[in-house]
């Protein structure tokens, strides 16, 4: 279980975050190159992400946005009102005033690993919602979490959107839905709900284009984690001989993102020394997406069993609605 109120990120002496270190290190060293999608959101990686939510070929913010407007009268009459609403990963809780507007819960309960962010998005939605009780979690949700004494009595919503999910290789999202159980309170005999924004296979064309835009922002995404590790692992690596690529991964049913050399190069990170070949990847991000029935299978392995499904108009995204 994550305890409340201890500092999440470890850093040595110098201020360098050892789990980071140990991830980049370790990514660096395999056969195929790869480092985990969380390091892409530093500062300025989140914004660049915020910036990616506005871009005209990015559909999935705006399709679950939709969804989320034009649902609420269904998600007031399935959930019902007084619960406490657990949103996991909330960032800048840009999502939540919708649902909390259609199901008059009773509390709020934010959980990130960020607690700056977290704090203040927390203040923000507390002031816009009077009536609701507001209690941040700095938390890594991927683990089970204790929610605060105040909310135990309540029933549990989970609230997972973004397709974050789909970030996931699928054992990793299973484990992840059985710790939501878990948070939730299923294994006291609860039956919490959980609405999850899941992504849809569609036509590569319109995914490669969501992930590699025309102003090149997502390649800047991207190529932020390289500049990262030079800022934060004393890396020198040339990040001109980087080119972002974003292939759709047919077989795994994912978008994938690459840093690709365009030539070969040598580099040091934290005092080590890597190599790439001309053509060799740093595989950076899985975007997974799902049809309606491997949502399905992927939630029933989680220990959730989906009960209603919507996607907007244009079909492009889903949110579910499952019970623990
Ligand atoms: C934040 C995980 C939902 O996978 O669509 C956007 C991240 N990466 N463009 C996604 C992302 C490149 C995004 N999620």
């Amino acid at each position: 279980k994550t305890e409340q109120g201890i500092a999440l990120v470890d850093r040595d002496e110098d201020g360098v975050d050892r789990a980071f270190r140990e991830d980049v290190l370790t990514g660096l060293k395999q056969k195929q190159k790869a480092i985990p999608a969380r390091w892409l959101y530093d500062d300025s990686g989140s914004q660049l992400f915020e910036d990616i939510t506005d871009l005209p070929e990015y559909y999935p913010t705006r399709a679950e946005t939709e969804i989320l407007n034009a649902r609420g009268e269904e998600f007031s009459r399935l959930i019902g009102e007084g619960r406490a609403v657990v949103e996991f990963g909330s960032g800048s809780s840009v999502k939540t005033p919708q649902l909390l507007r259609a199901i008059h819960p009773t509390a709020y309960v934010p959980l990130d690993i960020s607690g700056d962010f977290l704090r203040q998005s927390a203040a923000a939605l507390a002031e816009k919602f009077p009536a609701i009780d507001v209690y941040p979690v700095e938390a890594d949700f991927m683990r089970e979490v204790d929610l605060p004494e105040k909310v135990h009595s309540l029933k549990k919503l989970g609230f997972f959107p973004g397709s974050t999910i789909g970030n996931m290789v699928p054992r990793t999202a299973v484990d992840l839905l059985r710790s939501m159980r878990a948070t939730l309170g299923a294994e006291h005999g609860e039956k919490p709900l959980l609405l999850i924004g899941m992504d849809l296979v569609k036509d590569r064309e319109v995914l490669e284009a969501a992930y590699d835009d025309s102003k090149g922002v997502t390649g800047e995404f991207n190529l932020n984690l390289a500049r990262r590790i030079n800022r934060e692992l004393s890396g020198t690596i040339p990040v001109d001989a980087l080119r972002h690529k974003a292939p759709w991964n047919d077989d795994f049913a994912r978008i994938e993102m690459h840093l690709e050399a365009i030539r070969d190069i040598d580099f040091e990170v934290a005092g080590r020394r890597f190599s790439m070949r001309k053509g060799e990847t740093i595989h950076t991000e899985n975007s997974h997406k799902f049809t309606r029935r491997s949502a399905n299978t992927l939630l029933l392995a989680g220990g959730w069993t989906p009960q209603a499904r919507w996607t907007d108009e244009k079909g492009l995204f889903s949110l579910i609605l499952a019970e623990a």
